[in-house]
């Protein structure tokens, strides 16, 4: 009985000790300064904005304008628009709506792509997390220019006319 008695005692300092260090270590995670944000302390008007351990250099235009001047606003900035391709970083972008990201399918109706180049395969996952349901439909040719929460029951990702005017979100992306 006594036997028992002390390892269970051994058993609950244990993972007591165990629970305490990796409390410790969440908090230096979220305490840790990472390049990005002294990089991003230099770049006026920009700010690192977080969700878990993913970080993202912003500035957020709100001299609302079309896709294309925004592309010259970011550019002008040395930022291109910005790039929510993974489902971490659509959730820094999900509470900001009426806004321009850096995502469309103008070189190649139906291919879209990502200020940098990238394409987004419009099978994945990804495509269903940060699009509308339905969407992108091209439901007129213009459909070209992707913006989040610009629709008024929207929350999400949609395809609609470049020639349109909302605010923006500039990225700068430090390798
Ligand atoms: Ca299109
Ligand atoms: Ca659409």
């Amino acid at each position: 009985m006594k036997t028992c008695i002390f390892v269970f005692l051994l058993i609950g300092f244990k993972s007591l000790a165990l629970n305490q260090g990796r409390q410790e270590k969440e908090t230096l995670t979220k305490r840790s300064i990472s390049p990005i944000d002294v990089l991003c302390k230099r770049s006026p008007d920009f700010k690192v904005l977080t969700y878990g351990k993913t970080k993202m250099c912003l500035y957020y235009g709100q001299d609302i304008c079309t896709y294309a001047e925004a592309q010259g606003k970011c550019r002008s900035r040395n930022s291109t628009l910005a790039i929510f391709n993974t489902a971490e970083k659509f959730r820094i972008l999900y509470p900001m709506d009426m806004v321009w990201i850096g995502l469309d399918d103008i070189a190649n109706e139906g291919t879209y792509r990502w200020a940098d180049g990238s394409i987004l395969d419009l099978q994945s996952n990804l495509r269903y997390t940060i699009f509308q349901a339905g969407e992108p439909n091209a439901a007129f040719d213009f459909e070209d220019c992707v913006c989040n929460r610009c629709y008024y029951d929207y929350d999400k990702l949609y395809d609609t006319n470049c020639a349109e005017t909302y605010n923006y979100l500039c990225e700068k992306v430090f390798r």
